[in-house]
């Protein structure tokens, strides 16, 4: 994982874009953003090391995505817009990468810039609820990723605007931000 201020330039969305001003786990921390390296080939095995966190966190269910493609099939431009426009949810967006690569964007508060987060096999990123964010594939073009819930999925993303401003989950996380500033 690596995390910088982008750099707002226009161009494509799956070049890195560094602003030159680089964001640390203490940047990420304070917006809620928890991060975890679980190598894929640590002893015993990654499974059981995402098992403790998921116990520990209470994320009880798990899904494999699959974004290139192949993996998305006719859904796959419709996809990549949906996940490059700017929104939040009402849960947690909990990702573990299992191969590939790709570029979490989130607005820091209340700067309001964005910070690209570049996420690695071995990355477990948890995006909290309320947060705005996208996403977007690297050159790569591909990343399969592991995505845990704590209930089941209430899949929503809720695009940016005055309604999501208003959004109790939206309320709740920037009163979490202020207990912390
Ligand atoms: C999402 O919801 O934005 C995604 O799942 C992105 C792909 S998973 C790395
Ligand atoms: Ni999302």
């Amino acid at each position: 994982m690596r995390a910088y201020y982008f750099d707002n330039l226009p161009g494509d969305q799956r070049l890195q874009h560094n602003s030159g001003k680089s964001a640390d786990l203490d940047d990420l921390r304070e917006l809620g953003v928890l991060h975890w390296t679980i190598p894929l080939d640590i002893p015993g095995g990654w499974e059981a090391k995402i098992d403790e966190v998921a116990a520990q966190q209470g994320y009880k269910n798990r899904d494999t995505m699959n974004v290139t493609k192949e993996g998305l099939g006719e859904l796959y431009e419709s996809k990549l817009k949906s996940f490059f426009e700017e929104h939040m949810h009402e849960d947690e967006e909990i990702r573990y990468i299992l191969s590939g690569s790709g570029f979490f964007d989130i607005r820091e508060h209340p700067s309001d810039e964005w910070i690209r987060i570049h996420v690695l096999p071995g990355d477990l990123l948890v995006l909290p609820a309320g947060i705005y964010h996208r996403f977007t594939l690297d050159e790569l073009n591909q990343i399969k990723a592991l995505r845990l819930f704590k209930e089941e999925p209430k899949w929503i993303p809720y695009v940016r605007g005055p309604e999501t401003e208003a959004n109790p989950y939206r309320v709740n996380y920037i009163n979490s931000l202020k207990g912390v500033l």
